[in-house]
């Protein structure tokens, strides 16, 4: 295996070759979901970017067509950036797009329609001379004008999207809207807006149900919905987002009491997960969402020498946890058919400081779901009141997996080399903060390679988890492990981690996976399902 394919993943998704970036307008249409995607077809660093365009029937197996959409026209002649795709009353799909009309990155919004509604793939498409619809005023800044939205329509028959932009560092989702869908104005306020966040790209904002897992259409007006607005925040490059209720009367809207806009928010994810769009699937009644997960092995020449940058997370269903404080995250139950060998585990204890190998599966693709439980938490740490103004990520780089703990750490070591030289440990250590339990779940990249290269980025991934330990002692964990990437999702889905890294030893047949226990409290594996993960059709 060449150094070019050692860390190329086996059932995420990818192009053959070349740079990736955003998903774009992922979509249902007539039996195919759609995905485009930011693309370089000339090389495996950013730059000349298009629509490059894949479909499938499961969201597993993939069939990469022709681009749909790059830069030709005056309106888009240096870039055909992030965008989304609505499926008009008519059944006929349009996609929004931003379109890059100078070497300084000056932005227009434009539209793309399918060429011929009866081919089944909608492979080409078409750029109509009346683009652009939409140019700048004078209030917006011109370069920081980008990524329409799917639009959605008000009570009032007119069509709705938010566009991403920032004025004086305060990010805003602009809000436009129009009868015709070409014609279109913008309101006074925005959508909402939030100072000193940077500019706010790929915004997403769709409605949830109170009542169930269901997804519900970006048009939906009903009773039992909150709404979601994420953003994607230039400013350190995660997806936060907030949930709360839009006004429908005042068109804006607003956090609930308890949501933060910006980078002390929540996050889809809480590791390398960027650039986010979900879409509403009719088929399956759900919402979905994908994000793009960048390389982190650090300089472009890493990038050229493998000739492919870039990977899209397994897409998630998404919906509103119970609770209404947070979403829930969970892979789309496709994934399941690429499941083979399985092992299984029960009630197995882990007293302090144990560990034990998971053998019989392939440890470099693999899909874990295992369920931890304690019987106190008696022995949960002391959180150290200077840890509340820090990032979840910072505690994990101080505690870490090794450290002594006593309830937790506890986890798997994934992508391990047999003697440990290598490992990206994912794991939960909880503590007890003056009023509560604080549950902190990390992925781990700092031991992930063996490899000397200062550019190469190994942070220590970090997020809490809001569970209630105190009624049920339980923490249950799934990994998706796939080569160069770890997905991993705590909790039934409540804090997700994705982290990529790029072992030396712990490659294919020489991966392993453990389970380990590194606190004072014994844990038992209620259960461990684990199976062996195989390569969809991606052609
Ligand atoms: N990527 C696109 C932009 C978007 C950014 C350009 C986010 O439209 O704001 O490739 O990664």
């Amino acid at each position: 295996i060449s150094v070019k394919n050692v860390h190329r993943t086996g059932f995420h998704f990818q192009p053959p070759k070349n740079w990736i970036n955003d998903p774009n307008a992922p979509m249902y249409y007539n039996g195919v979901y759609h995905l485009f995607y930011q693309y370089n077809p000339k090389g495996s660093v950013w730059g000349n970017i298009v629509w490059a365009h894949s479909v499938s029937k499961d969201l597993i197996n993939w069939i990469h067509l022709e681009p749909a959409i790059y830069p030709s026209k005056k309106f888009d002649k240096y870039g055909a950036w992030s965008g989304s795709a609505t499926i008009l009353p008519n059944n006929k799909p349009v996609i929004l797009y931003t379109g890059v009309v100078d070497s300084h990155d000056s932005q227009v919004q434009n539209y793309a329609i399918p060429a011929n509604l009866s081919d089944p793939f909608l492979r080409k498409w078409i750029k109509p001379n009346n683009n652009p619809l939409i140019v700048p005023d004078n209030s917006i800044n011109k370069t920081e004008f980008r990524d329409p939205t799917t639009a959605w329509m008000g009570q009032d028959g007119l069509w709705r999207i938010v566009i991403g932009s920032m004025r004086k560092h305060r990010g805003m989702a602009l809000l436009y809207r129009s009868r015709d869908f070409i014609k279109w104005a913008k309101a006074q306020h925005p959508l909402h807006s939030s100072p000193h966040t940077g500019n706010w790209e790929c915004p997403d904002f769709f409605p949830v149900s109170l009542k169930n897992t269901n997804g519900l259409d970006a048009s939906y007006r009903g009773k039992n919905v909150k709404h979601v607005l994420k953003n994607s925040l230039d400013v350190n490059r995660f997806d936060y987002y907030t949930i709360g209720m839009y006004d429908t009367k005042k068109d804006r809207y607003i956090p609930d009491n308890n949501s933060i806009d910006g980078s002390k928010g929540l996050r889809l994810d809480y590791g390398n997960f960027y650039a986010s769009k979900s879409f509403y699937d009719p088929m399956k009644n759900r919402r979905i969402v994908w994000g793009w997960t960048n390389e982190s092995d650090g300089l472009p020449d890493d990038e050229i020498k493998k000739g492919w940058a870039g990977i899209q997370a397994i897409p998630r269903k998404v919906w509103l946890d119970p609770s209404g404080k947070q979403l829930i995250q969970w892979p789309i139950e496709e994934l399941e058919t690429l499941r083979k060998q399985k092992i299984q585990l029960n009630n197995k204890k882990l007293s302090k400081g144990e560990m034990f190998e998971v053998e019989g599966i392939s440890a470099s693709q693999a899909d874990i779901e295992v369920s931890f439980s304690f019987s106190s938490l008696n022995k949960a740490e002391q959180f150290d009141p200077k840890w509340a103004d820090l990032y979840a990520q910072d505690v994990c780089a101080i505690k870490g997996s090794t450290i002594q703990g006593g309830l937790g750490p506890f986890g798997l070591a994934t992508l391990a080399s047999k003697n440990l030289e290598e490992y990206t440990p994912v794991f939960f250590r909880v503590f007890k903060a003056q009023k509560n339990y604080k549950v902190l779940m990390c992925s781990n990249a700092r031991r992930s390679t063996m490899r000397q290269n200062e550019a190469m980025y190994k942070p220590s991934f970090a997020g809490y988890v809001d569970v209630d330990l105190v009624d049920m002692k339980k923490l249950s964990l799934r990994s998706l492990i796939d080569n160069s990437v770890v997905e991993s999702f705590g909790a039934g889905g409540k804090t997700c981690i994705t982290s990529r890294v790029y072992p030396m030893l712990a490659i294919h047949n020489n991966a392993h996976l453990f389970v380990f226990n590194n606190g004072s409290e014994t844990i038992t594996i209620e259960t461990l399902n684990a199976w062996s993960m195989d390569v969809p059709k991606m052609h």
